[in-house]
C-alpha cells in the first residue's frame, strides 16, 4: 500500500532538543501557569512577528472567545461565512449573533464593499479572517470601523508571519488571534495567541485567560482557563528556529504547483497577493465548469490514489444548522462564498512535499 499524503504534515523539532526541554521541566516541576518557557516564547514571538504584545493560549478557539470578552463585544458582529467553523462558534459562545457578509471573489476575504449595508444599531464589531493567510483589505476595514465606531478583531489563525510591506498583518485592528494548531505553519501541537497593541489590554487578556484572577485571592471577572502549558511553549521555542526555513520550502512547493497546474483547463490556483509576504499555509485550487470532473469527483479520485486533499471551507459556516436560520445566512446573500465553497480543493502542502509527489498529484488532476 502506498503512503498516504495528507493536506498537511506538521513540522516537528528534533526529538533530542525537546527531550532536553523535558528534562528541565521535570527538574523544575514548573508545568504551566506562565512558567519560563511561556515567558520566553511570548518575548521571542513578539520579536519574530514584529508585534508589541502577545498572550499565549491553549488553542486558537479559546483565544477567539477571550478576545471577544476582552473588548466586551455584544449584540451583532459582522463576519465571513468562508472560514473554519470556530470563527462563528466563538461568537455564538459569547451570546453574539454573527452577521454573514459575502466574500470578495479574488481574495476570498470579507467583501469590504458589502460591510456597510450589514451594519445596524446592534453591530459592535467586525470579525474578518485572513483566509489562507492572504491579508484582508485592512485599510478599508479600519476606515469602516472608525466611521461606525466598531471594534475589529482579526481571526488571523492562518496568518502567522504574514507581512504587509514592513508591518506584520497582526498589527491591524484592535486584536488579532492566531492558531498554533498541529496543522498550522507554526505549531505548538495545540496552541494560539492574542496579539494586542497596549500593555493594559495584554494585562486584561492575561487575567481573562487565568479565570479572572488578579492576585492569589481576588477574582474580578468570570475568566476561563486559556493558559498554554510549558510543554507547548517549549515546542514553540524550538519550532521558531526552523519556521523561516519551513515557509521558504512551502513557497517552493507553491511555485512548483503553479507552474505545473498552469495549463490545465478548468483548474485555477488562488491568486497571489504580490504586496504581501505570505506564509503558504494552504494551496487551494478551484475546479471550474470547463474541467471534466466535479470538485467532489476530483477529491475522490485523489483520495483513491492516497492523496488526501481537503475541501476547506466547504460547507459554508452559514449552512450549519446553528446558523442557517439567520437572515444573513441566506444563500442569495452569499453567492460568491457559495460558489467558492462548491469549487475549492486544498491540495497537500508541507515542508518536505517532494517534486515527484507534486508531479503525481498533478498527473492525477491532468489525466481525466
Ligand atoms: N479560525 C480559523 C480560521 C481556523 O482555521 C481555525 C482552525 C481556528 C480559528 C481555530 O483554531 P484552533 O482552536 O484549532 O487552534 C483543522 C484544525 O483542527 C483546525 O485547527 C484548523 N483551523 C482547520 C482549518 O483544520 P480538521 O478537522 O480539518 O483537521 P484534521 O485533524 O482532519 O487534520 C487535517 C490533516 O492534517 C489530517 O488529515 C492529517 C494531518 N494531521 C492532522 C493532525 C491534527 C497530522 O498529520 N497530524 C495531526 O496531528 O481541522
Amino acid at each position: 500500500m502506498e503512503k498516504k499524503i495528507f493536506v498537511t504534515k506538521p513540522n516537528l523539532p528534533n526529538l533530542s532538543d525537546f527531550t532536553a526541554c523535558l528534562e528541565s521541566i521535570w527538574e523544575s516541576r514548573n508545568l504551566t501557569n506562565g512558567g519560563p518557557y511561556h515567558q520566553k516564547l511570548e518575548t521571542e514571538l513578539c520579536r519574530y512577528l514584529g508585534v508589541k504584545y502577545i498572550s499565549l493560549f491553549n488553542n486558537g478557539t479559546i483565544a477567539l472567545l477571550t478576545a471577544l470578552q476582552a473588548l466586551n463585544i455584544k449584540g451583532e458582529v459582522i463576519t465571513t461565512p468562508y472560514s473554519f467553523v470556530a470563527t462563528a462558534h466563538a461568537l455564538l459562545w459569547n451570546g453574539i449573533q454573527p452577521v454573514f457578509v459575502d466574500i470578495d471573489k479574488q481574495t476570498l476575504n470579507i467583501d469590504t464593499n458589502k460591510i456597510q449595508a450589514a451594519i445596524n444599531y446592534k453591530t459592535t464589531a467586525i470579525l474578518p479572517v485572513h483566509c489562507y493567510g492572504g491579508p484582508c483589505d485592512v485599510e478599508k476595514i479600519g476606515q469602516i470601523a472608525k466611521e461606525n465606531n466598531l471594534k475589529v478583531i482579526y481571526d488571523a489563525a492562518h496568518a502567522f508571519g504574514v507581512r504587509l510591506g514592513t508591518s506584520s498583518i497582526l498589527n491591524y485592528g484592535d486584536l488579532s488571534v492566531l492558531s498554533f494548531h498541529a496543522t498550522k505553519v507554526f505549531n505548538t501541537f495545540e496552541g494560539g495567541a492574542i496579539v494586542c497593541n497596549d500593555e493594559s489590554t495584554k494585562k486584561r487578556i492575561d487575567q481573562l485567560k487565568n479565570f479572572g484572577f488578579v492576585d492569589e485571592v481576588t477574582v474580578v471577572e468570570a475568566g476561563i482557563n486559556g493558559k498554554m502549558s510549558e510543554l507547548n511553549a517549549a515546542i514553540g521555542l524550538l519550532q521558531l528556529k526552523t519556521v523561516d526555513d519551513n515557509i521558504g520550502k512551502r513557497k517552493s512547493v507553491d511555485e512548483y504547483y503553479r507552474i505545473k497546474l498552469k495549463n490545465i483547463k478548468g483548474i485555477h490556483a488562488h491568486y497571489e497577493n504580490s504586496s504581501a509576504k505570505l506564509n503558504y499555509s494552504y494551496f487551494p485550487i478551484f475546479v471550474g465548469h470547463e474541467y471534466p470532473l466535479t470538485r467532489d469527483q476530483l477529491y475522490e479520485k485523489l483520495k483513491a490514489k492516497n492523496f488526501f486533499a481537503r475541501r476547506y471551507f466547504y460547507p459554508l459556516i452559514s449552512s450549519f444548522p446553528m446558523y442557517s436560520g439567520l437572515p444573513s445566512a441566506n444563500k442569495r446573500n452569499l453567492q460568491v462564498a457559495d460558489g467558492v465553497a462548491e469549487s475549492v480543493l486544498c491540495l497537500p502542502i508541507f515542508t518536505d512535499l517532494t517534486k515527484s509527489q507534486i508531479d503525481q498529484i498533478v498527473d492525477i488532476i491532468e489525466k481525466v
